[in-house]
């Protein structure tokens, strides 16, 4: 069976969330950041990363949202996560995905985790001073130039859905009004009404 292992708050969510709407049977272990389980050896074993999320299958184990999401949606190909039969899409599918990736968390990451790109006190608070900018520049740019509609790449749901929703919740947190973006608003509300999200929401936030 499918292990996930994932910490609240993180973006962990959203290959939580692909594995629940791709009907996986899996199982959901928690990191708990606030006592380092992240950095202990036991989980070191699993991503020497020290990172969530990691999904252990009978292959092997993989790390990496977009890695993880495109795994999810191969696997499960019923559940219709991805434009798995057209080259093009799925490249423009993983070009989201990637953006969110390589660009967008670690735009979020310069509040919190400051201190892998500087030891200078100072220069933590410029990195996170500049974080509510960053993400609202992000943010504009996928409401305006990525974002399709109703769902992230179109007419129909895709892994990119739960990933975008993962990194908008984040936004009230990094300085930044969901209201100057209604498209990922409106999006964030529909996702949350979903009984997939819905339920893996109710498990994280126990
Ligand atoms: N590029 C990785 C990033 C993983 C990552 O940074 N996860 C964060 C939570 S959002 C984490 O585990 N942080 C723990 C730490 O920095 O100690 C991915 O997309 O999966």
């Amino acid at each position: 069976m499918l292990k996930l292992f994932y910490t609240p708050g993180t973006c962990s969510l959203a290959s939580h969330i692909a594995l629940e709407e791709a009907g996986a049977a899996y199982e959901a272990h928690r990191i708990d950041f606030s006592k380092a389980e992240q950095t202990k050896p036991e989980y070191l074993a699993i991503n020497p990363k020290g990172r969530v999320p990691a999904l252990v299958t009978d292959r092997g184990i993989l790390t990496e949202t977009p890695a993880i999401l495109a795994y999810i949606a191969q696997s499960f190909p019923e559940a219709r996560l991805a434009p798995l039969d057209d080259p093009f899409e799925f490249a423009r599918l993983q070009s989201f995905l990637s953006y969110l990736c390589s660009t967008v968390h670690v735009a979020h990451a310069h509040a919190r985790r400051a201190a892998r790109w500087a030891d200078d006190p100072a220069a933590h608070e410029a990195m996170k001073a500049k974080v509510p900018q960053n993400m609202a520049a992000c943010s504009d740019l996928i409401e305006r130039a990525m974002f399709a509609g109703p769902f992230v790449m179109g007419e129909n749901y895709s892994i990119a859905d739960p990933y975008l929703f993962t990194i908008a919740s984040w936004l009230e947190a990094d300085g930044v009004d969901p209201a100057r973006f209604p498209k990922i608003l409106d999006h964030r509300n529909r996702m949350a009404a979903r009984p997939a999200v819905a339920k893996v929401l109710a498990v994280v936030q126990s």
